[in-house]
């Protein structure tokens, strides 16, 4: 394998199994050296743990991306997650643009809502400032919370496809070059991921399991990220990614009260069949 190098700006979250301590192992396990910016340290994630500490780091951002341009140091690809401030999307358009090699890509997961709610540290102007990333990434890869927040279209539970692509059709005008829509469900017990690549629309159904696990998001996402990188296309990297996330719900399930996040780490070492299956 050549020597490819990924950029993940994200939170850590110290304890709660999301962002970059999902990040890190997943896209290392896709053999993959992966380079991480942190936009905030928190004690936990947001979403259920109450009092949680937040240290907002945008104030470093500019310096440390400046260090690595004085490096000449590049990426093959630079991966969004969640970002502690609309500051920090600013920045992030000036950096993703300046540290990809050339052919490298920029991919942007908002990771700022689900099941139609925002997560509790944000507003519509984060949301605004959002699609400005958007407008400039390679690929996005929303739920479609996200997505509908991001087009300002109204989140629905139950739709048909006519209303999907219409979703995906937004989010390409708003400027991304490439849709990967999570969460579709046209069936009953299924659910699925859309992806839009020069116009092509795919759909990859899977199954839809009863527990509902915080930190999916972020899996699928590193899971995408590290097989996209390593040279799957768009639509091989949302199936791997797909199945690689069932397996961490399925694994999560066994477990009662594992209510913070999915336990990918015990199939994490199934991840390298699926991506040379
Ligand atoms: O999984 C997304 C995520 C990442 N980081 C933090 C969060 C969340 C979702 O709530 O709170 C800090």
């Amino acid at each position: 394998m050549k020597d490819l190098k990924v950029l993940t700006i994200q939170d850590i979250s110290c304890v709660g199994q999301c962002s970059l301590t999902v990040a890190l192992p997943i896209i290392s396990a896709c053999g993959i050296e992966t380079c991480i910016l942190p936009s905030a340290v928190l004690s936990t994630h947001t979403a259920g743990f109450k009092n949680f500490t937040f240290r907002d780091l945008t104030d470093d951002i500019p310096s440390i991306f400046n260090h690595w341009n004085n490096e000449g140091i590049r990426f093959d690809a630079v991966y969004t997650g969640y970002l502690g401030s609309e500051k920090q999307i600013g920045y992030m358009i000036n950096l993703a643009k300046a540290s990809l090699k050339e052919g490298g890509k920029f991919i942007v997961d908002p990771a700022f809502a689900d099941n139609g709610k925002l997560y509790p540290a944000f507003d519509m102007a984060y949301v605004e400032s959002m699609k400005k990333l958007v407008a400039v990434c390679d690929i996005v890869v929303p739920n479609l919370s996200e997505a509908c927040f991001l087009c300002g279209i109204e989140y629905k539970t139950e739709y048909d496809e006519e209303y999907i692509n219409g979703v995906v059709k937004a989010l390409l005008a708003l400027g991304a070059k490439a849709v990967v829509l999570t969460g579709v469900s046209y069936e009953k017990g299924y659910t699925g991921v859309v992806t839009c690549e020069n116009g092509k629309l795919s759909y990859y159904k899977h199954e839809l399991l009863p527990n509902s696990c915080h930190g999916t998001g972020d899996i699928y996402a590193s899971v995408f990220v590290g097989a996209l990188t390593s040279g799957k296309t768009i639509e091989e990297s949302a199936k791997i990614s797909a199945d690689f996330t069932v397996l961490a719900i399925k694994e999560t399930a066994k477990s009662e009260n594992h209510w913070y996040g999915a336990k990918f780490e015990p199939v994490l070492y199934k991840l390298n069949s699926l991506l040379n299956g």
